[in-house]
Parts: C-alpha cells; sequence; structure tokens
C-alpha cells in the first residue's frame, strides 16, 4: 500500500517476482501479443497469476455479495411477477459467482482460502454494494445501472487473456443482459406511473448514478494495476474508457425515462463526440472500498453468518463422499 491508502502498481510487484527477460516470460508475451489464450496448465508469470487471483476473486466476491442488496426484496416483491423475476435474477448471481470460483480454482487457490480473505477483509468486492437500497425503484435502478456497467465492463473480459475466465465471461454476460432489461423495464413502471412511483425512480437515480461510476474503478491516472494489465490483456479497455461508454449510452436512456441524471455538469460534447461529465467524489469510493461505507459491515455480516451457518451442509456432504469412496473401495 501506498501512504495514500492506495495499492502498489502491479508492475513494480511483477518485476520482483519474476526475471521480466527470462526465455519463458519473453514467449509468454508472445502469446499474449498474438491472442493466444493462457490455459491453467501453461506456464504463467507468478504476477500474473496473482493478479488474476485478485481481479477474480473479487470479482466472484462481488457476485455474492450483489446478492444481498437485492435478496431484501424477495420477500417484498409488489406482485408475484416480480418476485419470480426478481428470485430468478438473485439465483442467477449466485451461479455467477459459482462459476468465477471455480474459474479462479484453477489458478491453485482454494475456495476455502478465497472465502477467508473475503471475511478478513484482505479480498475487495464491488463497492456498489455496499450501498442500502431503501425502495422498490432501487430493483430498478440495480439492474438498469449496475447490471449496465457490469455489462459494460464485462463484455471485454469474454476476451481476457486466461481460458477459464474469458469462458465463463461469455455467459455471465448473456445473463447480465437480461438483468439490465427487467432493471430498465421496472424503471420504465414506475418512471411512467402514480406521481409517487415518478419520486422513487428520480430519487433512485440520485442515489445509484454515482456509485455506477464508481464501478469502473479509479481515473487511469490513478489506477494501479490498469497498466500491466492491460499489458497482459486480463483488462482489454481501460477504466476511463469504459466509464465514459457507459455515461454516452446510459443517458439517453435516462431521458427516455423522463428522468434527471443528477449532474450539472453533464452536457453533450459535440467536438470529442462525448458527455462531459462531472467530478466524481474519489474520497467517498476510497472511504468505501477501505470498509466505511454505509453498509460494509452489514455486508459483512451478512457473508459470514451464511458461511457458518452453511457448516452443517459442507460437512455433511463431505461425510457422504467419504463413505461413498470408502464403500467403492
Ligand atoms: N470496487 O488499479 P485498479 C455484478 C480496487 S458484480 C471495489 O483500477 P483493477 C452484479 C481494485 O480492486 C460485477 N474495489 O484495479 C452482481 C484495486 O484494489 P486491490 C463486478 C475497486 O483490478 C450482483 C484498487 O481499487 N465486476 O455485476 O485493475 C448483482 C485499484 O484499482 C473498485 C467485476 O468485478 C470497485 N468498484 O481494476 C448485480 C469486474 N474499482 O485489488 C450485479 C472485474 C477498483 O489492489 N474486475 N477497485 O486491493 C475488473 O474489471 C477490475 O478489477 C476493476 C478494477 C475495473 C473493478
Amino acid at each position: 500500500m501506498t501512504k495514500s491508502g492506495k495499492p502498489k502498481s502491479t508492475t513494480a510487484m511483477t518485476e520482483s517476482i519474476t526475471g521480466k527477460d527470462s526465455p519463458e516470460a519473453k514467449a509468454f508475451q508472445k502469446k499474449i501479443d498474438a491472442d493466444i489464450t493462457i490455459e491453467p496448465k501453461d506456464w504463467m508469470p507468478e504476477a500474473y497469476r496473482h493478479t488474476l487471483i485478485r481481479q477474480m476473486s473479487q470479482h466472484a466476491h462481488s457476485e455474492i455479495v450483489g446478492m444481498l442488496p437485492e435478496g431484501n426484496w424477495i420477500g417484498r416483491a409488489p406482485s408475484l411477477r416480480r418476485k419470480m423475476i426478481l428470485l430468478a435474477k438473485v439465483q442467477d448471481e449466485a451461479g455467477h459467482g459459482l462459476y468465477l470460483y471455480s474459474a479462479t480454482e484453477t489458478l491453485g487457490i482454494s475456495r476455502d482460502q478465497m472465502i477467508e480473505q473475503l471475511h478478513s477483509g484482505s479480498a475487495k468486492y464491488s463497492s456498489i454494494f455496499n450501498y442500502p437500497t431503501l425502495t422498490w425503484a432501487d430493483m430498478g435502478a440495480i439492474g438498469w445501472l449496475v447490471d449496465g456497467a457490469a455489462i459494460m465492463n464485462q463484455v471485454p473480459l469474454c476476451r481476457t487473456s486466461f481460458g477459464p475466465y474469458a469462458r465463463a465471461m461469455v455467459r455471465i454476460c448473456k445473463e447480465e443482459s437480461f438483468h439490465q432489461r427487467q432493471g430498465y423495464e421496472i424503471m420504465i413502471a414506475m418512471a411512467h406511473g402514480s406521481p409517487a412511483q415518478k419520486v422513487m425512480a428520480q430519487s433512485a437515480i440520485d442515489r445509484w448514478w454515482w456509485p455506477s461510476l464508481m464501478m469502473f474503478g479509479p481515473p487511469d491516472a490513478d489506477s494501479p494495476h490498469s497498466a500491466q494489465s492491460l499489458k497482459w490483456k486480463i483488462k482489454r479497455t481501460s477504466n476511463d474508457t469504459l466509464r465514459q461508454k457507459f455515461i454516452d449510452v446510459t443517458v439517453p436512456q435516462a431521458e427516455f425515462l423522463g428522468l434527471e441524471v443528477p449532474d450539472p455538469d453533464l452536457k453533450w460534447n459535440k467536438k470529442r463526440d462525448h458527455y462531459d461529465f462531472g467530478e466524481i467524489d474519489w474520497d467517498e469510493f476510497y472511504q468505501v472500498i477501505s470498509g466505511n461505507g454505509p453498509c460494509n459491515k452489514e455486508r459483512l455480516d451478512a457473508r459470514i453468518k451464511a458461511w457458518e451457518d452453511g457448516k452443517w451442509v459442507r460437512d455433511a456432504a463431505l461425510a457422504y463422499e467419504q463413505k461413498k469412496q470408502a464403500a467403492a473401495a
């Protein structure tokens, strides 16, 4: 960690962990440059493995922790149809977590180790899930904005250089696209509903807009991992490029809903062919990812409790497997 609490650059770490110029390292980079996928048994620099474990496990944790804000509304969905859709979506997120944990295990870390890192706070999960879901309109805003931002970030990851991660992302993106549409459909219903529903829809965009922009990570100039991750094609597009793309496609969607984006500086810039937008509150972002967001404690407590409550199930499954193996022997 640096003084500001921001992590050290991976480039520095890479050079200390691997002989950057070894024949293996050169052959590895050649494969990456030629867009040849890296598979779990292939040679890879330790820092590449480490970076993937960090990003993929954090991605898996985000999927699992991300079930909590929406899970909060399953029992209070306004109709049976909405309840069924929300249940299916939250269940999909569990599936995404499982594909990603499995893909990360191919790098030589166990599921238990990853869970321990989440519970001890040494592994992060997406900042966005540390905000509360106050009204039903938040289910719309999460699907529309949060899943929308996730798709923008994850479509390029379908071409990430590590095979198991890239393959997991293909299926995940298909499901995320359905999630985004169901969120937008909730927003359409609310924005065109009663005056009270419209107020709820506007309040949801007011609260979720800025945190959604933070999902893409710090600005490129302050992103310690980006340069190396782009060179290794773990990341295919920079944080700022994805954020700008997200804003450009989402603002017209807000206009269609008749809702206001809570940014007085938002303006189409003809010259750049992009929207200009206001300053993101990066202090808030660093506070949230350091554990001081509105719901960090609640989210981690819920995950730890679920893990402890589920121990008997894991023990029973192990005991059954051992019994089966003993019988077969
Ligand atoms: N939140 O150098 P940087 C979903 C950390 S779930 C928290 O730019 P990197 C869904 C970063 O980890 C989708 N931490 O890093 C689920 C690093 O700290 P460490 C989740 C963040 O990795 C349920 C430090 O800041 N998607 O869709 O090159 C319901 C410096 O950043 C965040 C993914 O996980 C953040 N927002 O780039 C609904 C996508 N941003 O690790 C929906 C996969 C940055 O050194 N991940 N940090 O302690 C990525 O694409 C990249 O990891 C990031 C960050 C763009 C997020």
